[in-house]
């Protein structure tokens, strides 16, 4: 198995379409047996849906994982926005579903008004609580999306809905920062992976949530776990069990993809406009 980051190029048609081929799939890139995504927060600004669809249209999977934070239900209850390409993207998940490819939904804590249908199935979507994904070389990766393990969230919510409040407040700052960098010719720079970065370093936060996380997944006697959550793509042992987080697609645009011999990868989303910024992007996902 290969660990570590690679780059899914935008696709421009022809080239590795394999295997099996429905007369309406429209997809010209490669294949995977599996598909793992996380942290889309569709209803929120912040969420890179033009560059999900594009990655969606081009990766055809026998399985796709939705682990949570899907629809950003705490923010749509507050302010409604809903734009055609969020649509897209629930119409191309659907899609899926009915074009045989294995969906399943584990909500997280932004879309945990759909832990009220758990167990449910929506448009062919599996709506679960959790699920155990067997690898084609035999391991059992346990899904969860990891909200769980966040005491923060757990104990206080309204603790959370501030901490939300605040990620909102430097995404939007971002962008006007980029903006003002762009007309300057600077190349992006994100200000809430910056701030996220350093006061999760500061609290020692990751690490802890990464260790219990494998921790719970080797209890139940998984060999892995996939989540997401935390926004920070990544793919690595911890004692013995491996540890892999699909990231986001608010800012890293990342995904976790099993290849059909079993092997695992991590891959970060490079749109054709912005393939300058590649290695902006690989710094954010990799750090
Ligand atoms: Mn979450």
């Amino acid at each position: 198995m290969r660990l570590g980051l690679d780059f899914v190029a935008p696709s421009v048609g022809g080239g590795q379409a394999t295997s099996i081929q429905d007369p309406d799939d429209d997809s010209t890139g490669q294949r995977y047996r599996a598909i793992f995504i996380s942290d889309l927060h569709l209803g929120t600004p912040g969420c890179q849906a033009d560059a999900l669809l594009d990655f969606m249209k081009t990766h055809p999977s026998d399985f796709l994982y939705l682990i949570g934070d899907i629809v950003d239900g705490w923010q749509l209850r507050r302010r409604w926005y809903w734009p055609q390409s969020h649509n897209d993207v629930v119409q191309k998940l659907l899609r899926r579903a009915r074009k045989g490819c294995r969906v399943i939904f584990v909500p997280g804590n932004h879309d945990e008004f759909a832990r009220g249908f758990i167990g449910h199935q929506f448009g062919g979507v599996d709506v679960v609580e959790d699920a155990v994904h067997r690898t084609a070389d035999g391991r059992d990766l346990w899904v969860t999306h990891g909200d769980y393990f966040d005491g923060v969230i757990q104990c206080a919510k309204w603790l959370a809905y501030l901490g939300d409040n605040l990620y909102e407040f430097t995404l939007r700052l971002n962008r006007h920062l980029n903006y003002i960098r762009a007309r300057l010719g600077l190349p992006y720079w994100s200000l809430s992976a910056y701030l996220k970065h350093k006061v999760k370093k500061a609290l020692n936060y990751v690490t802890q949530f990464e260790v219990a996380v494998a921790h719970e997944a080797r209890r139940r006697g998984h060999q892995g776990v996939v989540c997401g959550h935390i926004h920070r793509a990544e793919m690595r042992e911890i004692n013995g069990t491996l540890y892999c987080n699909d990231g986001d697609w608010v800012e890293s645009r990342t995904a976790l993809v099993e290849h059909f011999d079993g092997r695992l990868e991590l891959l970060v989303w490079i749109s054709a406009q912005d393939n300058l910024l590649t290695g902006q992007l690989a710094s954010v996902a990799a750090a």
